[in-house]
């Protein structure tokens, strides 16, 4: 829960280069990394090849000339980025595990678009953002760490397997934090929003888990 998340992490300061190293070696491994084949899979879960979708039901069509990404908050940098100006930022491949609540996992799903990382270093969150909120073009919300959203596996992707991200799947962009259950990877990405104060989203209020580690089948609220 979100008490335990900042007593994890008292230092207030800014997020530091050394900061996200630290990350880096070891506090957000993923089955990404060499793990036994025993191990890649998160307790309770099944292997599957195809690629189930899942959301509210309403899969919004964002035509490129309308779409935007707006990153706000508490943020040194607030930007707005249409189509041409977001793949004008770096862009990154990463190849990443995913679990979904419902016990399906998928392995080595490639995907391109911008490292969360990368958008760290444009907006560059202020000492007080510990807490990042994404907003959807269906009006889905999420939550999650800024700890998480740094995490070096994380990205919002434009493409999969070298192809553009399918609407059905979140297109144009959605994002992917593969180290927790996929709920909160937010499809159809309007806004991320960074915030002093957590802001549980939509499966947070409905009993879902506030964390979402697939490690340690954080499925479900326990309240
Ligand atoms: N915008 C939005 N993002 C969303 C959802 C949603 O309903 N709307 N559903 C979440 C849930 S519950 C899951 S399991 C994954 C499913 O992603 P997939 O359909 O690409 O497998 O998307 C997550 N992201
Ligand atoms: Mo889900």
């Amino acid at each position: 829960m979100a008490a335990d998340d900042s007593a994890e992490f008292p230092d207030s300061t800014k997020l530091t280069r050394t900061k996200r190293q630290w990350a880096r070696e070891g506090r957000f491994l993923t089955g990404r990394v060499a793990r036994p084949d025993s191990e890649r899979l998160p307790p309770g879960q099944h292997l599957v090849r195809d690629w189930p979708v899942l959301d509210l039901g309403e899969q919004p069509e964002i035509a490129l000339d309308k779409w935007e990404l707006v990153v706000d908050g508490a943020v040194e940098h607030p930007v707005r980025l249409d189509w041409a100006q977001f793949h004008d930022q770096p862009q990154s491949q990463k190849t990443s595990d995913i679990h979904c609540v419902t016990t399906w996992s998928r392995y080595d799903n490639r995907w391109g678009g911008v490292a969360t990382q990368d958008i760290l270093d444009r907006v560059m969150p202020k000492a007080d953002a510990h807490f990042v909120i994404l907003h959807s073009y269906d009006r889905y919300t999420t939550n999650i760490t800024l700890e998480d959203f740094a995490s070096e596996d994380a990205i919002v992707a434009h493409s999969w397997e070298g192809q553009p991200l399918s609407r059905e799947h979140g297109g144009p962009v959605r994002l992917i934090v593969p180290h927790l259950y996929l709920w909160k990877s937010a499809k159809w990405l309007k806004r991320i929003e960074f915030a002093s104060r957590d802001a549980p989203g939509f499966w947070e209020v409905n009993g879902y888990h506030n964390r979402a580690d697939p490690w340690k089948e954080q499925r479900y609220s326990d309240d």
